[in-house]
């Protein structure tokens, strides 16, 4: 008896994981108000399908990691979806991952695989939108140079008013059938979080797409008459502004909204550079932040050592002290 509940149980979770994955498969919208990207241009922003359609965006942040949208990664969806969000993931082999093309086909794009996908682990902790980041692994070392997440050091380059770039394949209009044929760029000002949190309040239904605004791990970017925006697609894409010596750094990544391009409601984005996301991005791929403003950057190739290594005393012999964790596979 207790086997046939057992079996019942788990036949349940399968056909709801099925639907899910049907669900969570249909693309969302692009950028409205932007251009296309000319060929050439940000290279380090992915594109990405998942069960064989186009699903979301993302950047490479190392030549090995892409970083994408929580519920771009998540099997179980997000809220916004209607969907339980969850940090239970996809398999890896659901994803296809093209950089190095603004087109949609991918059209001298440089695709890979992915070999293992992680779902911030706190996605599941606050309305389901917040953490709202998954980093996917790719197969090979991308040959393109990565995009950097901003310093903390950095912090006024995502103030309120700096203008950003944000980049994806998604859809144009909040209501289009379906995704243009090339990536689009625009430029949004970075909002005050406070007019943000006025047009995300806590407290309202969940079921919707607005989900309520968490300074901590999200920021927000729009003109107050709407115009210009990400949509449906663009999740998990960048948001750029530039470091003082004019390079553009990576600062937050599409996360949500309630519809497109609205006025009073501005796209909302994942805070990359600081708080619990930098940690979590910080534990799989620390090498995807530029180093702190002053910090001596260590030289490329070996470190020269000023002082000779002081020999290590015969008498200590205890093993493992400083052992580092395993090295990841390459
Ligand atoms: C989406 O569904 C989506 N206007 C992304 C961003 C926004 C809305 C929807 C923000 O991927």
């Amino acid at each position: 008896m207790a086997a046939t509940r057992v079996g019942v149980m788990r036949r349940i979770i399968v056909v709801a994981a099925v639907c899910a994955f049907a669900l969570a498969a249909t693309p969302a919208a692009a950028i409205v108000g932007g251009k296309p990207a000319q060929p050439g241009q940000f290279s380090y922003v992915a594109n990405i399908s998942i069960a064989g359609s186009f699903g979301c965006t993302g950047s490479l942040i190392a030549p090995r990691w892409v970083l994408t949208a929580g519920h771009c990664g998540s099997l179980t969806g997000a809220l916004s979806q209607g969907l339980l969000p969850t940090p239970i993931a996809w398999p890896p082999p659901f994803y296809g991952v093209q950089l190095g093309s603004v087109r949609a086909d991918g059209q001298g794009a440089e695709r890979h695989s992915v070999i293992e996908v992680r779902v911030d682990s706190d996605y599941l902790l606050t309305n389901g939108t917040g953490n709202d980041v998954t980093l996917l692994e790719l197969d090979t070392p991308s040959q393109i140079a990565p995009v950097k997440i901003a310093a903390v050091g950095e912090r006024r380059i995502w103030e309120p008013g700096a203008l950003a770039t944000i980049a994806g394949f998604g859809t144009t209009a909040e209501n289009a059938s379906g995704p243009p044929s090339q990536m689009q760029v625009a430029q949004v000002p970075i909002t005050t979080d406070d007019y943000c949190a006025s047009a995300y309040p806590s407290g309202l239904s969940t079921i919707a797409d607005d989900g309520s605004f968490d300074p901590q791990t999200m920021l927000c970017a729009g003109y107050p008459q709407g115009g210009t925006d990400t949509c449906q697609g663009d999740s998990g894409g960048p948001l750029l502004t530039p470091a003082a010596n004019g390079e553009l750094r990576l600062v937050a990544a599409t996360s949500f909204g309630a519809g497109c391009a609205q006025a009073g409601k501005p796209g909302v984005y994942a805070r990359l550079a600081e708080g619990p996301i930098r940690r979590f991005i910080a534990g799989v791929a620390p090498d995807a932040f530029v180093p702190e403003p002053g910090a001596t950057a260590p030289p490329s190739g070996t470190t020269p050592r000023l002082k000779p290594k002081p020999k290590p005393k015969r008498h200590r012999t205890v093993k493992g002290h400083t052992r580092r964790h395993r090295p990841r596979r390459r």
